[in-house]
């Protein structure tokens, strides 16, 4: 096992990785911006290093920075978590030339699913469905209109090295095809330097599934379960279950050992994730996920495995401490992504000071989060404030622990979404367990949320203001209100 690890990353993923670290008896080394400089994540760490300015290209994604720091600090590897430097070809590989070792997998099986042809190709050749289309980059608009025909519209195009639902765009009628192509093709080479599109068949209704992989380095490969990922806006994922409410015995077999054989085609090791879309009883392989995801927790939940523990394990060289038969999922988890965000104005971002910030907890629940009172989010990066995570021994039990968690959250001083959160856990279709990558849509939910604020608005401005006017009312308030903002008597306040 390592002496000393170093995490490239910030906030409650980097507390993620260090409280990994803690129980393996690992030293952490923090690295962070000029404005993390009070963050939880720099002081929870053994030791914490400077790395420049708030700008991720100056700091949490200079990777000479970065490389530097664990040489100076003496640490044998690097966690990248998730975003920045986690996906990054580059940094694998440099990270193994310079002697470190970068816990995920390698350089070579980052790149072989960076390209989405080419990650479609190899799946296929493996056997796994992937939706019908192209089967290489659109050269010339003739073939583009036979493939369109051949599976019948509507097609997506969609660029080769694309993500986050940038270029990508659906056709319904040949007319518009040559147009989509051509504007698809500069908006890809001017977001990722590469005009390659190709088409697929759209599906309308999809549900987003994902199966968790680990690999050791001699040739183990399991997968940890499923979890469904369809609730999202702008390719943000907003909330996360295990099980997918569709999953049966027969068909987790089938999609996991896709997703086993899919690990297996590139070599993979370390921890990834394997995306399929379902649709009307199929699945296709849709992209794979080369680091460890923000919605983990929920697959720790109901199976038990440490999946962050597991990553260091196997980076150390160690062989998985689980079979394939060893992996159960009990019971149902969700989280919900608590952001600093207005569910009013699309979502859009709300960065600003925590004034005050009290989490919930109590049975089956659980908190990863880097903030506390005072701190500030700032537009620099993602305006996560919190994961929360509940267990139930079924569906019911969870969405009604999510209804009771999300009520016990006081948070003053930035708009969040957990207004959201609230209309979706009282919505119908939700509680049956119908779920597409449309539903915010579909159902009309920022109508709820509406509803939801206008009657929280009295009772959340009163506690506001007596929370910020009077700090010694506060401590009483806070205290005495047991945080249930729904059915708080505020007492003693103006
Ligand atoms: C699709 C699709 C429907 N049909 N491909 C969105 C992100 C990108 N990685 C792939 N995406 C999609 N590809 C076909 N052939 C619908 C989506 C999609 C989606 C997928 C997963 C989760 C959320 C989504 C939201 C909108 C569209």
């Amino acid at each position: 096992m390592f002496k000393k690890i170093l995490i490239a990353n910030r906030s409650e993923i980097a507390i993620r990785v260090m409280r990994a670290c803690r129980e393996l008896d690992v030293k952490s080394v923090a690295v962070y911006s000029e404005v993390d400089k009070n963050a939880l994540f720099a002081k929870y760490a053994d030791e914490a290093f400077p790395i420049g300015p708030a700008p991720a290209a100056q700091s949490y994604l200079d990777m000479d920075k970065i490389i530097d720091v664990a040489h100076r600090s003496g640490a044998e590897a690097i966690h990248p978590g998730y975003g920045f430097l986690s996906e990054n070809e580059l940094f694998a590989d440099r990270c193994e030339k310079e002697g470190i070792i970068f816990i995920g997998p390698s350089s070579h099986a980052i790149k072989s699913v960076g390209s989405k042809i080419a990650a479609k190709k190899t799946m296929k050749s493996a056997g796994i469905p992937v939706i019908p289309g192209s089967e290489s980059g659109i050269s010339d608009f003739d073939e583009a209109v036979k493939v369109a025909e051949s599976i019948g519209y509507p097609v997506i195009v969609k660029a080769s090295a694309g993500g986050g639902g940038i270029g990508m765009k659906v056709v319904r009628k040949t007319e518009e095809l040559r147009e989509t192509i051509e504007s698809t093709q500069r908006v890809a080479k001017s977001s990722f330097g590469d005009a390659t599109v190709f088409i697929e068949k759209y599906l309308e209704m999809p549900r987003h599934i994902e199966f968790q992989i680990l690999a050791d380095n001699y040739g183990n490969i399991i997968h940890v379960g499923d979890r469904e990922c369809s609730i999202q806006r702008r390719h943000q994922k907003l909330i996360e279950e295990s099980p997918s409410p569709i999953m049966t015995t027969e068909l987790r077999e089938r999609m996991g050992s896709d997703a086993v054989k899919a690990a297996a085609a590139i070599n993979y090791t370390n921890a990834g994730t394997i995306e399929f879309l379902y649709s009307k009883g199929e699945y296709f392989f849709l992209e794979m996920n080369t680091r460890l995801q923000v919605e983990h927790p929920i697959t720790e939940i109901v199976t038990g495995v440490d999946l962050a523990k597991e990553q260091i394990r196997i980076a150390s060289g160690e062989k998985l401490s689980y079979k394939q038969s060893d992996i159960q999922q009990r019971g149902w988890a969700i989280e919900c992504r608590l952001n600093a965000e207005d569910p009013l104005n699309n979502f859009t971002p709300s960065p600003g000071k925590l004034r005050r910030y009290r989490s919930s907890g109590g049975p089956g629940v659980r908190v990863d989060s880097g903030v506390h009172t005072g701190f500030t989010i700032t537009p620099f990066y993602d305006s996560l404030i919190s994961k929360l995570t509940v267990w139930g021994k079924d569906r019911d039990e969870a969405i009604a622990r999510m209804k009771r968690a999300l009520y016990e959250y006081i948070i003053v001083g930035v708009t969040t979404n957990i207004p959201f959160h609230k209309a979706v856990m009282n919505n119908e279709y939700f509680k049956r367990g119908e779920l597409t990558t449309h539903f915010i849509d579909d159902h009309n939910i920022i109508k709820e949320v509406e509803k939801i604020i206008e009657a929280e608005k009295e009772k959340g401005a009163t506690l506001a203001s007596a929370l910020v006017a009077d700090d010694k009312k506060v401590a009483a308030i806070t205290s005495a209100v047991g945080t249930y903002i729904q059915n708080a008597k505020i007492v003693g306040a103006k």
